[in-house]
């Protein structure tokens, strides 16, 4: 059975229902600190779990027989930087304790990676699968130290341990929380409901994106690879596009003439993004596991701008 944590979170809340239709819905177990009745909690197997309690974790992965543990529970860059302390906490203490019930449990692992993980030194475009991290946020200091802890955990207690660096993930359904790249979500359901938007994020930003399914299907894929293929495993590069706002705006508007873009930067922001690299090269996912993206800014806009529109109504 796979436990997934954060499962109400914006990449949690599609993973569960994806692995549910894929794995069948009593084999995924879904758990949040939060108990909103959502899909994944009325869709099937929920507990109510804080990553920060290591007993619960344990006790809850023996009770419903977990042999993969999906870690998805954490701050995003924009929320750790505003409580780096907190954010130190809950990132670090709560993967130590799901790679612990891992370890206990002999189960499969997943947590998942950032371009985050990059900082102003490292190579900016065509970011290296191997290369130099020296991140300067909180976020990516939780990410740099998860990636080596949980390479540790595979090596010292060969617990399968396997991760994505993601970059900005865009999706109709569960709205991103505290991000430096939710402007790439906002944007869509802002032009919907008012045919404008204010970017927090300035003009010529590029960062790598992804549309979420693309990402779901990244997660079954490299969890599904043959482990002798694995030269990496935490935590891998995948990007689909990389672009800056006006890129995306200039997209929106083949689709709505009039939608009108301006730019109001957060500074906070506007730094975290401008640490992070321009674009990263996935060809190491590509070579091991087979990593493909199938959606591009285009078709990635046709898609969420349809699905919105039945959404917002
Ligand atoms: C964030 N969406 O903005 C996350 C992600 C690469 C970006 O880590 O913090």
């Amino acid at each position: 059975k796979i436990m997934i944590t954060g499962a109400l979170g914006q990449i949690g809340s599609e993973l569960t229902g994806r692995l549910r239709e894929i794995y069948g819905v009593d084999n995924v177990l879904a758990t949040d600190i939060r108990t909103n009745e959502s899909e994944a909690a009325k869709g099937g197997p929920f507990e109510v779990l804080d990553v920060m309690d290591s007993k619960k974790m344990a006790d809850i992965g023996k009770k419903h027989g977990a042999d993969t543990i999906v870690h998805m529970a954490a701050l995003l860059s924009a929320t750790a930087e505003a409580n780096p302390v907190f954010a130190w906490n809950l990132n670090m203490g709560g993967l130590m304790n799901a790679l612990e019930t891992a370890r206990e449990l002999k189960c499969q692992f997943f947590t998942p990676s950032s371009i985050g993980a990059f900082g102003p030194s490292t190579p900016k475009d065509a970011t290296p699968q191997d290369t130099i991290q020296r991140p300067t946020t909180m976020y990516g200091v939780n990410k740099v130290a998860g990636e080596l802890l949980a390479d540790y955990y595979h090596q010292r207690f060969e617990v399968d341990t396997r991760g994505l660096r993601f970059p900005g993930l865009i999706s109709y359904v569960a709205p991103p929380g505290g991000g430096t790249t939710d402007y790439a979500v906002e944007i869509y359901y802002e032009a919907i409901k008012n045919g404008r938007y204010t970017s927090y994020i300035g003009e010529g930003t590029y960062m790598d994106m992804m549309y979420m399914p693309d990402a779901l299907n990244a997660i079954v894929n490299l969890m599904e690879a043959d482990a002798s293929q694995l030269k990496h495993r935490n935590a891998f590069n995948v990007t689909a596009m990389s672009f800056a706002p006006e890129e995306i705006a200039a997209e929106i508007k083949k689709h709505i003439p009039g939608f009108e873009m301006n730019y109001d930067v957060d500074p906070i922001r506007q730094n975290i993004a401008d640490s992070w690299p321009n674009s990263i090269d996935s060809s190491a996912a590509a070579e091991e596991w087979g990593f493909k993206a199938n959606y591009s800014l285009a078709s990635m806009t046709t898609d969420m701008l349809e699905k919105l529109k039945v959404k917002i109504g």
